[in-house]
C-alpha cells in the first residue's frame, strides 16, 4: 500500500499545514487534501501560522476553516509546498508527511513526497490522488487548479508543459472553476497593491548591462500603501518582463526585522543556487531566502557580484 495512504488510514487526527504567508499553491494543495480527508470522516485541522492570510485567497473552498492556532493533539501532520521545515512556522509533534515540488526541499518529513519536476505542489497532490484512484470533486479540483495557475502564472512560466495542460483539462472536467480562479488570482487587486506596485517599479534599477533588475522595498512602502507582503509579487514578475532583463531581484524588509530576497529568471542561471548562498532555496527559475545583519543595498551589491559576468 502507498505509505501516505497508510499513514492517513492509521491516523486519528490529521493536521494539514500550509506555509507561512501562504500562496494559492500551498493553501490550495492543503485544502484539496483537507477536503479528501473530510470525506473519510476523520478528524482533520486545516492550519496556517499566518493570522492574516492574503484575502485574495478567500475564494478557496473551506477558506474560513483555516486555523492559526494548533489543536491540543494530533497524530499525523502533512505539509504542503514547504521547501524547508522553517516554512511550517511551528514545531510539529507528530510524524510528518512532506508534500512539495521545490528542488531545494530539505526532506524533513518521516515521509517525503517530492517531485521537483512538478510545476506546482498541487500537481504532486493531483498525481497522488490519480495514482491512488481518489475521486476529485469540484472543491478539490478548484483548489488544485488555483495552485496550478498561480505557480505557472496562468501557464506562462518556462516549466509549463503538456502535463500542466492535461491536468488543467482534467480538473476543469471535474468542476474546477477557471473563471473564479483567474478572476481572484489575476484580475482583481486592491488599490493598496497598485500603490505598492507603483512605488516598487518607479524605484527599480537595471544592473549588469540591463540584464538584472533590482527592486528594493523599503519599510515605508508598506506603511504608505497599506499593502500586504504578497502584493510585492506582481511588480517582481513585471520587472522580469522588461526587455533584455534575464534576472529580477526583489529585496524587502520582513515584519520581524529580517530581509527577504526573491529571485526570478528567464535564463538558465540557477536561482536556487544563488538563494542557497543566503540559506534559502527554491527552483531553477524562482527562489528566495531570508537573511539578517545587512542592509538592502549590501545584499543587492553581493548578489550583483555573484551574477556579474554570468548573464
Ligand atoms: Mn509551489
Amino acid at each position: 500500500m502507498d505509505s501516505v495512504i497508510k499513514a492517513i488510514e492509521d491516523a486519528k487526527h490529521i493536521l494539514i499545514i500550509a506555509h507561512v504567508n501562504p500562496d494559492a499553491d500551498s493553501l490550495g494543495s492543503a485544502i484539496a487534501m483537507y477536503t479528501h480527508i473530510l470525506r473519510l470522516h476523520k478528524k482533520v485541522t486545516l492550519f496556517c501560522k499566518t493570522e492574516k492570510i492574503n484575502p485574495a485567497l478567500r475564494f478557496l473552498p473551506f477558506f474560513d476553516k483555516v486555523k492559526s492556532s494548533l489543536p491540543k493533539a494530533y497524530d499525523l501532520a502533512m505539509s504542503f509546498d514547504c521547501g524547508s521545515y522553517r516554512r511550517l512556522g511551528i514545531e510539529v509533534n507528530a510524524p510528518l508527511v512532506n508534500i512539495d515540488h521545490h528542488v531545494s526541499n530539505e526532506k524533513y518529513g518521516e515521509i517525503n513526497l517530492i517531485d521537483a519536476s512538478a510545476i506546482s505542489t498541487s500537481e504532486v497532490v493531483y498525481d497522488f490522488f490519480k495514482k491512488n484512484v481518489i475521486a476529485l470533486n469540484a472543491k478539490i479540483a478548484t483548489a488544485l487548479y488555483a495552485g496550478l495557475i498561480d505557480d505557472s502564472q496562468c501557464f506562462t512560466t518556462a516549466k509549463t508543459d503538456q502535463r500542466a495542460f492535461l491536468m488543467a483539462a482534467d480538473l476543469i472536467g471535474c468542476g474546477a472553476d477557471n473563471a473564479l480562479c483567474t478572476q481572484m488570482l489575476f484580475k482583481e487587486r486592491s488599490l493598496a497593491s497598485v500603490r505598492m506596485k507603483a512605488k516598487m517599479l518607479s524605484g527599480a534599477r537595471l544592473q549588469c548591462s540591463g540584464k538584472l533588475v533590482t527592486t528594493l522595498v523599503e519599510k515605508s512602502f508598506f506603511e504608505e500603501s497599506g499593502a500586504y507582503d504578497v502584493d510585492c509579487e506582481e511588480a517582481l514578475h513585471e520587472s522580469l518582463e522588461l526587455v533584455n532583463v534575464e534576472v529580477a531581484l526583489m529585496l524587502r524588509h520582513t515584519k520581524d526585522g529580517q530581509i527577504k530576497g526573491s529571485l526570478r529568471s528567464k535564463s538558465s542561471l540557477d536561482m536556487n543556487k544563488i538563494a542557497s548562498v543566503f540559506g534559502g532555496g527554491g527552483h531553477l527559475h524562482s527562489a528566495g531566502f531570508v537573511t539578517a545583519g545587512a542592509s538592502l543595498e549590501e545584499i543587492e551589491k553581493k548578489i550583483i557580484r555573484i551574477i556579474k559576468g554570468k548573464i
